[in-house]
């Protein structure tokens, strides 16, 4: 029997295969993804499929040997020729999505037509390479924004998996997002996945807001209804393997690496920084910052030495060769200015080194500098802090790194505040030893308390956890069932909302007029024997009455504040022209005319705030300030503010929809069954008064106390037609 697994799906594979005079070896990738990512690898027994570099010029034999070396560290290529990677990652990856994700929209590439193309293309690729090695039960885990389209087809083809997806870099607010030409396709991707994790609770919620008001979908905090699935969205906070910096931090020649090193630095105070050479890392401004400190403090111009690692990456795409230019250069400026003969304060390693050097340098600096302009989460600030076994050393960081949520005892800084960050690091090279150990304490404890297989844990266990709120199983597959329960009732009341229910939700109320097969199925159900039909609806009196008028059924009004039996007359069920009605139409006036696509309407009882054509974003911001303004007056007159299907409502208290089950059980017989059919929030009223042994039945998605759902107002007819020809 096939042992559930976890696939884990990322561009890069955790290695990289090499071929060094004819020998095929496979070496570690860079990065933090694929740094994070290789404990639970290892632990959970999962197969990382992913590209493992180009090995277009290996030999058959060569590429052979590789695919085997592979295997054997479960790993499964997928294979991308040079021209899918240029567009794919160095084009749209790197030159589009990278920039923009991290705010700097004057990088992203101008012309990105063909590069999204490929992008798409090798998304395709990754989820054929996926298709092909999944076995039900197995859980998907994708990475990063190379794979943003894969979620989505890969739940096209395999609709039952659980498919969980990971953002490791920043998700923008929407006002940025929403430039991206590709914005509709990126965000539908993502939402193929059953859960998505962010690192920090404000990507979460500007990925809601893009999702809102891009594809008008209304998101709670942590769930979007898309497609008829409940997507999930996570704040799962990436962590670092603590033992293994620990285990290397403790490691006596790790230790003496660290002494040799302070010995070179001479005796001056060392702050260091790590970083893969990227713009969004903020490099140049921290060597500005250095600068200042020396313009300002000519006493810490011998004293001080920054060491600057900087990891080669993408070296194919133009900004990263325009940023190395400008760092060498202020490195050139700011050496020659305040070197001397005993050495320079810069010093910049432009290359790749051995994990234990990393840690070697985390033990010898004073001070650490993460400062990224915006960074997902940084690893490297958590990386130093569990490296420092020794309780030593100053931490200055970023406030846009997502690190700054969890290590708030750090030395936060402004990074584009190039005076504040050089006071701050001046902060940093004077702290007391005391005042050091008593920072990092706490700042260990925070890392400490969230590791790499903590994370990579809570995001499976959310990602395998049933939601209670996932819509219900539709009745697609029963309805004749359900169809034939409700026939067998003695007698039967029929309570149906119209909007929504009986009929699609129009773009306006007047466009919803019913149609003549309706208004003969309603007639054919009001016939019909030991059966009586109600509508209740949130419309006006008059209006029911043109468009059911001659029909023999009673009829519930403004929800049901009106309510007219069959045969009778039109009653109401309180003062149909209250005192608060004048105040709150000024309200509500006022901001439908700041609203573009807002409009009130006024019914005898209520007062209703329509946005179904207003910006998603907009009519949120509008909606908490429209609840605001009402608050008072709802207090004082006993008034409700309901939320409807784009619609507000406000209306005195008690008067809802409710109502109607009170009449229709008045005057039914004993062992009268009442089914009640609804779509929207104020339905819900409806469905909680009904009594013991009635049946409630929501229409679409979104959440219900009704025990049965059905998908469409088609749906509703169809399971009405059955009972007509059944009976
Ligand atoms: C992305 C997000 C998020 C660096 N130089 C060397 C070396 N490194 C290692 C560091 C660290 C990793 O590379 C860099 O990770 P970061 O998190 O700092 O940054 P990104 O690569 O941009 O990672 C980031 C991360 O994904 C995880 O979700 O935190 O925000 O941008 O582990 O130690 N490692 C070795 N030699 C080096 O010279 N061996």
């Amino acid at each position: 029997m096939h042992m559930p697994r976890l696939l884990i799906v990322s561009n890069r594979l955790p290695v990289t295969v090499k071929v060094d005079q004819g020998e095929v070896s496979l070496a570690r990738s860079a990065g933090g993804l694929a740094t994070a990512m290789r404990g639970p690898h290892e632990r959970l027994d999962a197969l990382w499929i992913g590209w493992p570099g180009d090995v277009s010029r290996l030999t058959d034999a060569q590429r052979h040997a590789a695919d085997e070396r592979l295997a054997a560290e479960r790993t499964a290529p997928v294979h991308l020729s040079q021209a899918q990677v240029a567009r794919y990652y160095d084009g749209f990856s790197n030159a589009v999505l990278w920039p923009l994700f991290h705010y700097l929209a004057d990088k992203v590439e101008l012309d990105a037509r063909r590069d999204w193309e490929v992008y798409a293309e090798v998304n395709d690729r990754f989820a054929r390479a996926v298709v092909e090695r999944w076995r039900p039960g197995d859980f998907i885990w994708v990475h990063d924004y190379q794979l943003m389209l894969l979620p989505q087809m890969l739940r096209e083809r395999l609709p039952d998996a659980r498919i969980g997806f990971f953002l490791h870099i920043p998700f923008p607010s929407s006002e940025l997002f929403r430039i991206l030409p590709w914005r509709e396709q990126i965000l539908r991707g993502m939402l193929g996945a059953d859960l998505v994790g962010f690192h920090t609770a404000s990507f979460r919620h500007n990925f809601a807001n893009s999702a809102a008001r891009v594809l008008g979908v209304e998101p709670e905090v942590d769930v979007v209804q898309h497609e008829g699935r409940a997507v999930r969205l996570g704040v799962h906070p990436i962590g670092i393997d603590v033992a293994e910096f620990a285990r290397l931090a403790n490691d006596p020649g790790v230790l003496a690496h660290a002494q040799q090193i302070r010995r070179e630095t001479g005796g001056r105070t060392l702050v260091l920084g790590v970083d893969r050479f990227d713009y969004t890392k903020g490099l140049p401004r921290r060597m500005l910052a250095l600068e200042r400190l020396f313009e300002r403090g000519p006493h810490l111009r011998k004293k001080v030495r920054l060491v600057q690692l900087a990891v080669p990456t993408r070296e194919r795409v133009d900004a990263y060769a325009e940023l190395r230019r400008h760092v060498n250069e202020l490195v050139g400026r700011i050496n020659a200015q305040y070197g001397s003969v005993g050495g320079v304060p810069i010093h910049l390693l432009h290359r790749s080194v051995p994990p234990d050097y990393v840690v070697a340098l985390y033990l010898a600096a004073d001070v650490m500098m993460v400062t990224p302009l915006r960074d997902g989460m940084n690893l490297v600030a958590k990386e130093f802090v569990a490296s420092r076994v020794d309780g030593a050393g100053a931490l200055v960081l970023s406030e846009f790194a997502g690190a700054a949520d969890e290590l708030s005892d750090a030395l936060l800084v402004n990074p584009y505040d190039i005076d504040s960050v050089a006071s701050t690091l001046q902060r940093a090279i004077l702290m007391s030893p005391a005042e050091q150990h008593a920072r990092m304490r706490a700042l260990r404890a925070q890392v400490e308390a969230n590791d790499v297989h903590a994370w990579a844990r809570r995001f499976l266990d959310d990602l395998a956890l049933e939601d209670p709120r996932r819509p219900r199983p539709s009745l697609a597959s029963a309805p004749a069932k359900l169809a034939d329960e409700i026939a067998a009732s003695q007698y039967l009341e029929l309570l149906l909302d119209y909007d929504g229910t009986l009929m699609p939700l129009a773009r306006t109320p007047d466009q919803a007029q019913p149609d003549d097969a309706l208004r003969a199925l309603l007639r054919a159900l009001a016939e019909r024997p030991r059966t009586r039909v109600n509508l209740v609806s949130g419309r006006k009196r008059d209006n029911m009455d043109a468009f059911f008028g001659e029909l023999p059924i009673a009829m519930h009004a403004e929800h049901g504040f009106w309510f007219k039996p069959r045969g009778g007359a039109w009653a109401a069920a309180g003062d149909a022209n209250p005192p608060w009605k004048d105040e709150a139409r000024a309200i509500m006036d006022r901001l439908a005319a700041r609203t573009g696509g807002a409009f009130v309407e006024e019914k005898a009882v209520s007062l209703a705030w329509h946005y179904r054509r207003v910006d998603a974003e907009l009519a949120s911001v509008r909606l908490r300030e429209l609840r605001y303004l009402l608050r008072d007056l709802a207090d004082v007159h006993r008034l409700e503010v309901l939320s409807g299907s784009k619609v507000l409502e406000l209306r005195p208290a008690g008067v809802n929809k409710g109502l109607a089950v009170a009449r229709a059980r008045a005057d039914a017989p004993p062992g009268a069954r009442l089914v009640a059919i609804g779509d929207d929030r104020t339905d819900e009223d409806l469905f909680t008064a009904l009594p013991e042994g009635s049946i409630a039945i929501h229409v679409g998605r979104g959440d219900t106390i009704a025990r049965y759902r059905l998908e469409s107002p088609e749906e509703v007819r169809a399971l009405l037609e059955a009972l007509v020809h059944g009976s």
